[in-house]
């Protein structure tokens, strides 16, 4: 297989430029779903991609669909992508590594003059990150059909402010429909964002799926009362019993490796320091690469919160606001994506996505895989997430000529 190169300068500088919109003194990225700041990246990206001869598609759910055409436009696209939003403290590369190496490949396409049969597609899909609006992979699940376009526009952040009135805000309500989307297949590149390819001293992850996930929103009623006037042994403490709960989700995970369990939101009422907290509202988010561990998860879970309501007294009210179980990729595309690696002879090992990507709902309705990349101690979701141009340069590579294999040159 000849194996083609991009161009690793302009790639980074492409990051380095997206940088700096909601650069953070940390060195971080904060650009939270539907911001202004979301929309800077987006109408930068754009710009970019219109300039390398893309035509451009806004969907109902403010998806950007950047189109190289093919010989054969009959043909579906080849297609890769992934987002821009970001969390409140992210780096420079979740996300915008998987955008930009798209368009590197589109520029790349044009550099050496390849003419592909099927049309070349780089998606960016809305809210991935579900850190402002829960869930997360939204934009990819209304397209997949997970979740329908109504639900996710009628979405609220923790300031009632509602999803589909910020996409007409930032100019992102698009006309085109989100149903009936194909791909010959997709791809998405992703640093790792974990500790393993690093560890093993490996280039390239070859993703051969990802794990499932649950996420709840907890809501547990105490009772307020006075911090000094209340002996120990009459209160109903929201708090207090909050944090048995937290180290049991902790126990959980640990007790089903090699799963995960997360309180990452939390908002204690009335948060004053001298009133017994009577109400909490918080997060838990659970994964596991096997369904019927995260079942067991599930259930523990839900034991100890009944036993926690009959210790304490606290009202606990579990609400399950998300699911999907793990998604193993296309063995086709997996094959492109470990063939592209030898053939640029980077050092690989097959892996499982821990986090959960826009991949895993397109996965849905199209043959699919992913390139990985190391990261830095595999720190990621934090501002100091870090990789390098070497390594970018190798994922877009087995990007361009994963999607090549695919795409079909024009002799
Ligand atoms: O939570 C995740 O796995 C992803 O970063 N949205
Ligand atoms: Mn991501
Ligand atoms: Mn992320
Ligand atoms: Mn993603």
């Amino acid at each position: 297989m000849q194996a083609y190169t991009i161009n690793k300068a302009r790639l980074w500088q492409s990051l380095m430029d997206m940088a700096k919109i909601g650069a953070t003194d940390k060195g971080g990225c904060c650009r939270l779903a539907l911001t202004d700041l979301d929309k800077q990246a987006r109408d930068l990206y754009i710009q970019w991609a219109k300039e390398a001869g893309c035509d451009i598609k806004i969907d109902q759910v403010g998806n950007i669909r950047a189109t190289r055409p093919g010989t054969d436009s009959t043909l579906p696209p080849v297609g890769t992508g992934s987002h821009l939003d970001t969390q409140p403290t992210g780096g420079k590369f979740d996300g915008v590594f998987g955008v930009l190496a798209g368009l590197e490949v589109i520029r790349s396409l044009n550099d050496h003059q390849i003419k592909t049969r099927h049309p070349i597609e780089i998606s960016v899909w809305t809210n991935e990150e579900g850190s402002r609006f829960a869930p997360a992979m939204m934009g990819s699940g209304v397209v997949s059909g997970r979740f329908t376009l109504e639900e996710i526009l009628n979405k609220t952040d923790v300031n009632g402010v509602r999803l589909g009135d910020e996409l007409e805000r930032i100019g992102y309500a698009g006309a085109e429909p989100v149903t009936g989307r194909a791909y010959k297949a997709f791809f998405e590149t992703h640093i790792e964002q974990g500790p393993y390819l690093e560890a093993e001293g490996k280039m390239i992850g070859v993703v051969t799926g990802g794990q499932g996930q649950r996420w709840y929103d907890v809501e547990l009623t105490g009772q307020e009362s006075h911090a000094g006037t209340t002996p120990m042994h009459l209160r109903t403490d929201a708090l207090t019993c909050a944090s048995s709960l937290i180290l049991a989700v902790q126990s959980i995970a640990t007790a089903n490796k090699p799963g995960c369990g997360t309180v990452g939101y939390m908002q204690v009422l009335p948060n004053s320091r001298n009133t017994i907290p009577g109400k909490i509202t918080m997060s838990i988010d659970l994964r596991h690469p096997e369904d019927r561990a995260l079942t067991v998860m599930d259930e523990a879970l839900k034991a100890k919160i009944e036993a926690l309501e009959a210790e304490t007294g606290v009202k606990i009210a579990l609400t399950p606001i998300w699911y999907y179980a793990p998604i193993p990729f296309d063995p086709d595309c997996i094959d492109a994506v470990r063939e592209a690696a030898k053939a640029l002879d980077y050092s690989h090992m097959d892996i499982i996505a821990g986090a959960g990507h826009d991949a895993c709902y397109v996965s849905d309705f199209a043959p699919t895989s992913m390139v990985f990349t190391p990261c830095l101690n595999g720190i990621s979701h934090n501002e100091i997430e870090s990789t390098t141009a070497e390594e970018c340069e190798a994922g877009c590579a087995v990007l361009f000529n994963a999607m090549l294999t695919l795409a079909q040159i024009e002799a």
